[in-house]
């Protein structure tokens, strides 16, 4: 099998280019040190988190100069997002860290006043953005594709640097910022997306490179119709997964957070078995899922960190699903069934390389905000969300967040945070304020959801996954009130969840709120819809959607 050298010089998940590669039938060498790097004749530098971390990390290692005899020796390159970014002379990220300079121009983080970040989802990587539509793709790029980014830094559009420097390129637009998502020039290729997290799109785009298939004859000339820009509507399916009374690994699902059937045999019923993780999580994949989050609702708290299950079930399901996983449950600092003690960042690091692209925090985040409070909102430098994003990037961090309405008759009568609400309490009460929860909902924190999200965001979480106990289940739609107030709190992504009982409420979620994503659950594991069908709702509304590429 032929060899593509890989440089894993800073942590990320690796796991998935690695088998993006092996499913192309090429084999990975590692660079492990700069003596490795002549003996590549192709080169891939993948990255993720932050542009001066990152460009330490390769320049302390003694990495720079041989990457750049490479280049200059005509050997193929490939960087993928910070790995791309390198290339160019700096970035706003870390003003003091140079980068190789091989492209003119400085990065830019992306304004957040009319939109979040990071710039989270599948946008476009578009070599026909002048208007002209080609026959010919380059390194099976396709102006109709959607691929994945995750970044808050970008290399702006226009860049005359580019064009007087015999560059090719792909665009993308967020928001009204342009930006570029691809660059090529004679032995180089780089993408600001993630072609290992971008379907099979992005797969095509991996073979190309390491085939060394510049240009190639699209098997079907894009319709400029097809071919719009822009971020689409992310739809992400979810996983609760536990063990059910007979030790099997289950997916499961709750109304509000009860998992146990109502008429089941022994009290309070059987855990729902709605069927396997991996099956599950592939057949979504192939329905058009943007994600999958697999949501470990018992933490398996008597395990071995070692041997969680949820390892298994990430490595399994990465050699076959080619979009962003996320794994939550049980990431806190913790001792080990040994007795050794385990920080919350080693577990992130056993699922970062096992093949999951976030981590996401639920009850842990709720304690580092209630002490984050009580220290009069200073950081302590040492939560699982400031330890994991450091060494990760925000990115990589999601707080699951589980908050349930507390009625109030007016805002005067506490001290929470309280939104106007036009669907009234039991007793007519105007207002609610949303009580963040711990331990699956089991116990209600004097902590409200707007103190929650801002706290995590100024730790650094990247991205807030945003359920309600009230509406889990229920297929009654979303709480479009709590999810408007939230988004109305915080710059960063916000991932609506719970209630969506039909394509029509995930519509309505994103025309009525301006949420970055919306999830479903138990719609799709009882198979009343497919997440097609809900993309293809989305679609017929007017709303931007990546379809799923054969
Ligand atoms: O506290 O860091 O160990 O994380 C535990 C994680 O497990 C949290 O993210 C918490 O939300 C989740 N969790 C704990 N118990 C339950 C439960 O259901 N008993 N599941 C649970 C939460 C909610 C959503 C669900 C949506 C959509 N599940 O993920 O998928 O509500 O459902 P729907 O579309 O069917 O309405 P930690």
């Amino acid at each position: 099998m032929p060899t593509v050298y890989l440089l894993d010089y800073v942590a990320g998940n690796i796991r998935s280019l690695v088998n993006a590669i092996e499913k192309l039938g090429w084999t990975v060498e590692w660079v492990k040190s700069p003596a490795d790097v002549p003996k590549a004749e192709k080169l891939i530098i993948p990255g993720v988190g932050h542009f001066g971390h990152c460009m330490t990390q390769l320049s302390q290692a003694g990495y720079t100069e041989p990457i750049r005899k490479h280049i200059q020796d005509g050997k193929h390159f490939m960087g993928i997002c910070v790995g791309m970014q390198a290339l160019f002379e700096g970035s706003e990220e870390a003003p003091e860290v140079k980068g190789l300079g091989v492209i003119p121009g400085q990065l830019k983080r992306f304004k957040d006043k009319d939109k979040s970040v990071p710039h989270i989802g599948w946008n476009s990587a578009n070599t026909s953005a002048d208007g002209t539509v080609t026959e010919d793709s380059l390194f099976g790029l396709r102006p109709d594709s959607k691929y994945y980014y995750v970044h808050s830094y970008a290399a702006p559009f226009p860049n005359p640097g580019l064009k007087e420097n015999g560059w090719e390129y792909a665009t993308a637009r967020y928001g009204n910022e342009e930006f570029v998502g691809a660059v090529v020039k004679d032995n180089i290729m780089a993408t600001q997306f993630h072609p290992e997290k971008s379907g099979v799109a992005g797969l095509r785009v991996l073979k190309a490179f390491l085939e060394g298939q510049k240009l190639n004859k699209l098997e079907a000339t894009p319709s400029t119709s097809a071919t719009k820009e822009g971020l689409t509507r992310r739809v992400i399916a979810c996983l609760d997964v536990r063990a059910n009374d007979y030790g099997d690994l289950v997916v499961t699902k709750g109304d509000q957070y009860d998992v146990r059937e109502k008429d089941g045999v022994s009290a309070g019923g059987s855990v729902r078995n709605l069927g396997k993780p991996v099956d599950m999580a592939r057949k979504y994949y192939e329905q058009g899922a943007d994600e999958v989050t697999f949501l470990n609702i018992t933490s398996f708290r008597n395990c071995p960190v070692a041997d969680l299950p949820m390892l298994e079930i990430l490595r399994r399901t990465s050699e076959s699903v080619f979009v962003p996983l996320t794994i939550g449950g049980g990431i806190r600092d913790t001792t080990d069934t040994d007795g050794t003690k385990i920080s919350a960042l080693d577990i992130a690091t056993l699922y970062f390389k096992s093949g999951a692209d976030k981590v996401s925090i639920g009850s842990d985040a709720v304690t580092a905000a209630e002490e984050y409070f009580a220290r009069g909102q200073t950081l302590s430098g040492t939560t699982a969300i400031e330890a994991i994003s450091k060494a990760y990037g925000n990115q990589a961090v999601v707080v699951s967040v589980d908050p349930r309405r507390i009625y109030v008759s007016s805002p005067e009568v506490t001290q929470r945070n309280t939104v106007l609400t036009k669907f009234p309490g039991p007793n007519g009460e105007s207002h609610c304020w949303y009580q963040c929860t711990i331990k699956g909902g089991r116990e209600g924190r004097d902590l409200d959801v707007k103190q929650l999200v801002t706290a995590v965001e100024a730790m650094g979480a990247g991205e807030i996954l945003l359920n309600c106990i009230d509406k889990d289940g229920t297929n009654s739609g979303f709480d479009l009130e709590l999810i408007n107030y939230v988004k109305g709190c915080i710059k960063i992504p916000v991932i609506a969840s719970s209630g969506a009982g039909n394509p029509e409420h995930v519509a309505e979620v994103f025309e009525k709120t301006p949420t970055d994503a919306a999830l479903g659950a138990g719609m799709f594991h009882r198979a009343e819809y497919t997440v097609k069908q809900v993309k293809d709702h989305l679609q017929g509304q007017g709303l931007l959607v990546r379809q799923f590429e054969d």
